[in-house]
Formats: C-alpha cells, structure tokens, sequence
C-alpha cells in the first residue's frame, strides 16, 4: 500500500507517493486488499484486463440472472420516490439504450460506452477490492474500476461488499450525470500524491457521498449514493428518519467513522450535487502538496504544475 517510487523527485523532508501521470498507468494500479475468495461462489474470476483492452463479456448463471432480477425489480419500484433526479434520468436512458432490464444483466462493455459517450468515465474490471490510493488514482482519469461478480443470492437485498447489482445499479447512473461525474474525478485528484493519512479522509468522504451520500431535492431528502440505490434494505431505512442526519461538511464528515459491515449510522446530507462539488474543492485546496496538479482532457494526462 505504501509505495514511494524511485522516480519521483524528493528533495524535500516529505517524500511524496508515486501517483500516476497518465492514463496507461492505472494499469499499474490493482493493488487488492480484499483478494477474491473463491469459497464465496463468485464465479467470474476476473483476469487482468490492461487499459484499453476489451472489457470481458460474462455469460451470467441463471442463478446469478434470478439474483439481479429479484434487486432490479424491488430497487425499480423505490427509486420514483427514493432516487435523486439525476440517478432517474439516467436510469430510463439505460433502460432505453444499455439492456437494463429485469431478466439481463448489463454487459460492463455495453455500459463503458454509454457513459464514455455521456461524461467522458469508463469502466474497467477489477479482480477485488482495491486499494483506497489505486481506487481514487483512477477516478482522477474518470476510470471506475468495478466488480463483476453477483451477490449471494441468499442475501439480495444487502450487500456487506461491492458486486455487478452495486456498480451497475448503484454506480453507473451517478456516473452519467455531468456535475456527479466531476465531483468523483476531483475527488480522485486530490488524492493523487497524498498522504496516507489524507488518503484515509478522502476514503472516507468518498464512502459518505459516493456511496451514501443524501441531497435535498425540492424540500425532499433523496439518495445519491452507490451503497443505497444497490440496496433495498438500506435504502429505505436511510429515508426513514431512523438514522442520524447531518450536514454535509468535508471537514467533519472526513474524519467521521463509518461502518461496512452494516447499514451506516449516520448519512450526510448534500444541499445539492453542484454544492457538495464547490465545497469539496474548497477542502482539496487546502491539502498540502509540494506542487500543483491539473488533468488535461485532451491527453487524459496529470500536469504537475510547480514542482519545486
Ligand atoms: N451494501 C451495498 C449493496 O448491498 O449493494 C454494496 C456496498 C456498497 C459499499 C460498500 S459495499
Ligand atoms: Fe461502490
């Protein structure tokens, strides 16, 4: 997890941890924490797939089908009053255009087109979960890296770890909205040459927008975030003034404990999508990093810009 490359320049006390500078080197970037377990009847191992290579077509079980039908079919009939409006605009342009449907699972090919065509993200295979610093590495080029194995189907309605149902359903929409789009790539930004420790807060203000993250919406509370448009069980109890509610504020909710093995405690609420990305920014100005970074979309490059 902590590597520090040869290659970068350190004359100053701090050294700062290699990052990646141009899109072909997230292929350098699968570090898995949580590595495949085969006694959990995945199926699919993933192989590695390098940037640019076809995203593999997986011919899914049956089992796996009734799996996705039984969330597809119960998520479908919250999200009119759950979703944000963003998360059901996208959500009927897949249905229209990408094979989201009750009885197939979306194809990660298929998908990576689609978005490709709508805010510029990608998707690509991963073989697990990866780490904090490569998973946020990736979102600086817009590339999701994702799962491709299904749930067990004896718990469809949660989750404890990411599978195809999250990222397709929870994920994929999110990332066809142009605003969301940006807030996930600056968050992958500010983590490139971070330290572990800034690492750890942008994680976890990841976990509690991306993921879990609840907007206002004409008065209204809805969800934004991944981990609860996947799941059933989850979604509606974040809606259900159970949990605690708070503002979102990156200053505190980076430093907030959370929770992943259940449902989450306590949802940060977004005033709204464009709101949370000003205030992100503002809060990824203020990490300390000997120079300064800009992505340039023509190249999917990093400048790094002052380097002492
Ligand atoms: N709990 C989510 C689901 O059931 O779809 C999956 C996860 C989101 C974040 C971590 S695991
Ligand atoms: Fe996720």
């Amino acid at each position: 997890l902590k590597r520090v490359a040869k290659d970068v320049e350190t004359s100053r006390e701090d050294k700062v941890p290699w990052f990646p500078r141009r899109i072909q080197d997230l292929d350098k970037c699968h570090h898995l924490i949580i590595k495949y377990d085969p006694s959990l009847d995945h199926g699919h191992p993933v192989s590695l797939t390098l940037l640019g290579d076809p995203l593999p077509h997986v011919e899914y079980t049956a089992q796996e089908t009734a799996t996705w039908r039984e969330v597809y079919r119960k998520l479908r009939s919250l999200y009119p009053t759950h979703a944000c409006t963003q998360y059901l605009d996208a959500f009927q342009q897949l249905e229209k255009h990408c094979g989201y449907r009750e009885d197939n699972i979306p194809q990660l090919q298929d998908v990576s087109r689609f978005l490709k065509e709508r805010t510029g993200f990608q998707l690509r295979p991963a073989a697990g979960q990866l780490s904090a610093r490569d998973f946020l590495a990736s979102l600086a080029f817009r590339v999701f890296q994702c799962t491709q194995y299904t749930r067990h189907f004896s718990s469809p309605m949660h989750s404890p770890e990411p599978d195809c149902c999250h990222e397709l359903l929870g994920h994929v929409p999110m990332l066809a909205d142009k605003e969301f789009a940006q807030f996930s790539q600056d968050i992958g930004l500010a983590s490139l040459g971070s330290s572990e420790e800034e690492i750890e807060k942008l994680a976890t203000l990841y976990w509690f927008t991306v993921e879990f993250g609840l907007c206002k919406q004409n008065g209204l509370i809805r969800a934004y975030g991944a981990g609860l448009l996947s799941s059933y069980g989850e979604l509606m109890y974040a809606l259900s003034n159970k949990p605690e509610y708070k503002p979102f504020d990156p200053e505190v909710t980076a430093v907030h404990p959370y929770q992943d093995q259940a449902f989450q405690p306590v949802y940060f609420i977004a005033e709204n999508l464009e709101d949370a990305k000003v205030k992100l920014r503002s809060y990824a100005m203020k990490i300390k990093k000997p120079f300064a970074l800009h992505y340039d979309p023509f190249t999917s490059s990093i400048e790094v810009l002052n380097t002492p």
